[in-house]
């Protein structure tokens, strides 16, 4: 039966998964709605629940329709918000009040990812790179919501490090101002979303799934604030080309700017220039790295849960 806990509509498979204490892992829904282009993003988003399953666990998908806040979508939901015509607001956590008061439909970043998946009592996510500081940050101010909102959201996100068009080396900082444990697995190196190697270093490293689940559990005993960001790099061999991907990246900083792109504009407008000046590369970059994410969020959720 699908229960409705506290404005949550939340799918029969993920309330008795919750009940039973059986590894649950949460997804975003803008890279469905806002990161990658129609109809490629419902394929890429029932994949993703696949990898979900396959390491174990029960996806949750999370987003808006119709002002109602569902934790886990069958298929058609996800073709909902997948397709271009039903108006998705991209949502961070400052949009939910709004949008949920509007009936409007919603998908959500990181940020409100995250904070609904704590109140639903979701401890793991799994994502492609997160949001964080702005190149030119120092005048626009521009830092993702992602930041602030796992400062004060104990859960643990899987992901490929922080978008490589960001400051990286600012975002790195800020991370660790803001008390949020960045995690290699795998690897010494902060992954770069595209590229393996971001150029910075990680403080901690893990090599096994049970190690991460471990840090978790800590986390959760000692009750530290701040969320745990699990950094799993792209493999060399799907990584995009460096030479690529700095041009791509240089004339998509160039024409945001021409085109007065500000706000929550500036991530789908970079994504998306990216996906059409490498043919798709980036695309496919960005698909296997979110479905590597999947499965391991997914293996870490298991490895916790085991008695
Ligand atoms: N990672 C991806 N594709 C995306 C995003 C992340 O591979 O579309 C989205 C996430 O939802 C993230 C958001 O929270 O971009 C960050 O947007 P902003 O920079 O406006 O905070
Ligand atoms: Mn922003």
């Amino acid at each position: 039966m699908t229960s409705t806990t506290s404005h949550l509509v939340i799918h029969p498979d993920v309330s008795a998964a919750l009940l039973s204490g059986k590894a649950v892992v949460a997804l975003e829904s803008t890279i469905i709605s806002h990161g990658l282009p129609s109809p490629r993003n419902v394929v890429v988003a029932k994949e993703i629940e696949d990898n979900v399953r396959a390491g174990g666990a029960v996806p949750a998908t999370i987003a808006i329709l119709d002002g109602k806040v569902h934790v886990g979508l069958n298929d058609s939901q996800l073709e909902q918000l997948g397709d271009p015509a039903s108006n998705v607001v991209k949502v961070s956590t400052r949009d939910l009040g709004p949008v949920i008061a509007s009936r409007a439909n919603g998908a959500t970043t990181v940020s409100a990812t995250s904070h609904i998946a704590h109140l639903a009592g979701i401890k793991y996510f799994a994502t492609g790179g997160l949001g964080g500081v702005h190149r030119g940050a120092r005048e626009t101010w521009d830092e993702s919501a992602d930041l602030v909102t796992l400062a004060r959201t104990p859960i643990t996100v899987v992901c490929a490090g922080v978008k490589s068009i960001l400051d990286v080396g600012a975002t790195v900082e800020r991370l660790e101002t803001l008390g949020i444990t960045v995690v290699g697995f795998g690897t010494d190196r902060f992954p770069g979303f595209y590229r393996a190697d971001s150029g910075y270093d990680v403080t901690w490293r893990v090599d096994t799934v049970e190690q991460a689940a471990a840090i978790a559990t800590e986390r959760d005993a000692i009750k530290a604030p701040g969320a745990i960001v699990l950094a799993q790099p792209v493999s060399a061999e799907d990584e995009l080309d460096l030479a690529l991907h700095d041009a791509t990246l240089a004339s998509g900083l160039e024409a945001a700017t021409k085109a007065n792109i500000s706000g929550k504009d500036v991530t789908p407008f970079l994504l998306d220039w990216f996906h059409t000046k490498t043919n798709n590369a980036s695309l496919e970059v960005n698909v296997t790295l979110i479905n590597a994410n999947a499965r391991l969020a997914a293996q870490v959720a298991v490895a916790a849960a085991r008695p």
